[in-house]
């Protein structure tokens, strides 16, 4: 007997459980994207909308680009897939080469993972086992920020600071801390790229080591730039204050760079944009275009060489993925970062983001706009919010957008915007008439 080949209905919504939505509200009236090339997306039925967020943040390139395309295709009629457990494949070497090229500072090793979520995870762990090695087994604890996302493993909810993200699952990890965000609207409401106020925020890390003592601490994990709740831009001289006492006290300092990496903040990463290197970083989305999912750990060589002891026949480090470095990713990120440097879009970002800076603060004084933020090409614009109706203004307009042409993120009442690098001036211009009409109806 052949088994029966159930025709799936088209139109059935109700097998997806889909992620980080209001599944009953968005299936009683979807939102459907059905294609993308360059800065736009396309509906089903064929209307453009212009694509204000790059994705989910990680299209930088545009979307549809022939090259990542070809990249695949070879790839794919290449070799498809071949373990990476004590086996290896040329492009896994040769894309990790050239990331390692273009690291920060003494950052040196790159481990493949296929998510921001499992680079978190891989960062903590190496932290973990990077004290052990070196005798301080006792250092188990992590510290995270107020505000902060590092995505939705265990370990990533438990040092990130958004409690929507924890409660619904009562378990967490064990000995984490957190730092307090650096969002301070009453001393630096509108104010264009880095704040003067809050660099004194770092020193709560003081408190935190004379609290639990340094030597119970393996690691602080921050994101340079929290970027999913709402753009929070780090104060003048704050991410140096931090690398400084992480020194002080032998605590490794995590960037979380999933959204800031492969040049949102116009640089390469957020780290050579403040100039202050961390010594693990987590990368994904950007890191091959989206066309492929994959993140990366990068770290620093002390932290490799460190586990490289003991006899040279046993594992280092009992961690690793299916697809560590899949070859398609590889594909994929190469021709990604071929792209990034031909067209030379991380440049491109900075040279843009004075007119972006320019554009978004043009929305002071529409309705309901109580600040603006920004920084490379990345805008966050806040509302205030209907009284007893958190997030529901901000979500008409992101309504209104879609209906309108435009693609948008919103976290709370924040507005978040974060075109790709391609953009083109015109298309500021579009993104910016349309989400300032769309704040002045929603009223
Ligand atoms: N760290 C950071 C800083 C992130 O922004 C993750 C980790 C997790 O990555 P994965 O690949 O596991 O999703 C992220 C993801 C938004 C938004 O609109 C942001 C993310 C994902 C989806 C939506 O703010 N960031």
């Amino acid at each position: 007997m052949t088994a029966a080949i159930k025709t799936a209905d088209p139109n059935n919504l109700e097998a997806l459980w889909m992620p980080f939505t209001a599944n009953r509200q968005f299936k009683k009236k979807p939102r459907m994207l059905a294609g993308a090339k360059g800065m736009f997306y396309f509906t089903p039925d064929g209307r453009e909308i212009l694509d204000g967020t790059s994705g989910l943040w990680c299209v930088n390139a545009g979307h549809g680009r022939q090259k990542i395309v070809d990249a695949i295709a070879k790839q794919a009629a290449t070799m498809d897939y071949a373990p990476g457990f004590q086996m290896g494949h040329p492009i896994s070497f040769e894309f990790a080469s050239r990331l390692q090229a273009i690291l920060p500072g003494d950052l040196d090793k790159v481990f493949f993972t296929n998510s921001g979520s499992e680079s978190v995870d891989t960062a903590l762990k190496i932290a973990l086992a990077y004290h052990r090695a070196k005798g301080q087994g006792q250092r188990v604890r992590f510290i995270g920020r107020e505000r902060g996302y590092h995505g939705v493993g265990f370990g990533g909810i438990s040092v990130g600071g958004i409690v929507a993200n924890r409660k619904q699952f009562g378990l967490q990890l064990p000995y984490t801390d957190h730092l307090p965000h650096t969002h301070l609207p009453e001393k630096n409401s509108f104010v264009r790229g880095q704040p003067e106020h809050g660099a004194e925020l770092a020193d709560v890390l003081e408190k935190l080591v004379t609290l639990h003592d340094a030597s119970t601490i393996a690691a602080v994990i921050v994101e340079p730039m929290a970027g999913s709740t709402g753009v929070l831009i780090p104060p003048k001289g704050y991410l140096e204050r931090l690398r400084a006492i992480c020194d002080k006290y032998g605590i490794l300092l995590i960037f979380d760079e999933v959204i800031t990496g492969f040049g949102r903040l116009g640089s390469s990463f957020a780290a050579e944009k403040f100039n202050v290197t961390p010594d693990l970083m987590t990368v994904a989305k950007g890191i091959t275009n989206a066309a492929v999912p994959m993140g990366a750990v990068f770290a620093r060589k002390e932290l490799y060489d460190a586990l490289m002891t003991g006899p040279e026949n046993l594992i280092e480090l009992f961690h690793g993925y299916t697809y560590s470095g899949h070859p398609l990713a590889c594909a994929a990120g190469l021709a990604t970062l071929d792209i990034y440097r031909e067209e030379g879009l991380f440049q491109r970002a900075a040279d843009l983001a004075p007119y972006w800076e320019d554009a978004v603060h043009s929305l002071k004084g529409k309705r309901n706009v109580i600040d603006i933020r920004n920084m490379g090409l990345v805008a966050g614009i806040e509302l205030s919010s209907r009284p007893n109706q958190p997030t529901a203004r901000a979500y008409d307009v992101l309504v209104d957008c879609f209906e309108s042409g435009l693609l948008v993120r919103t976290t709370g009442d924040i507005v978040a915007m974060s075109p790709p690098l391609i953009v083109e001036k015109p298309q500021i211009d579009r993104m910016i008439d349309t989400l300032g009409k769309a704040i002045e109806r929603a009223a």
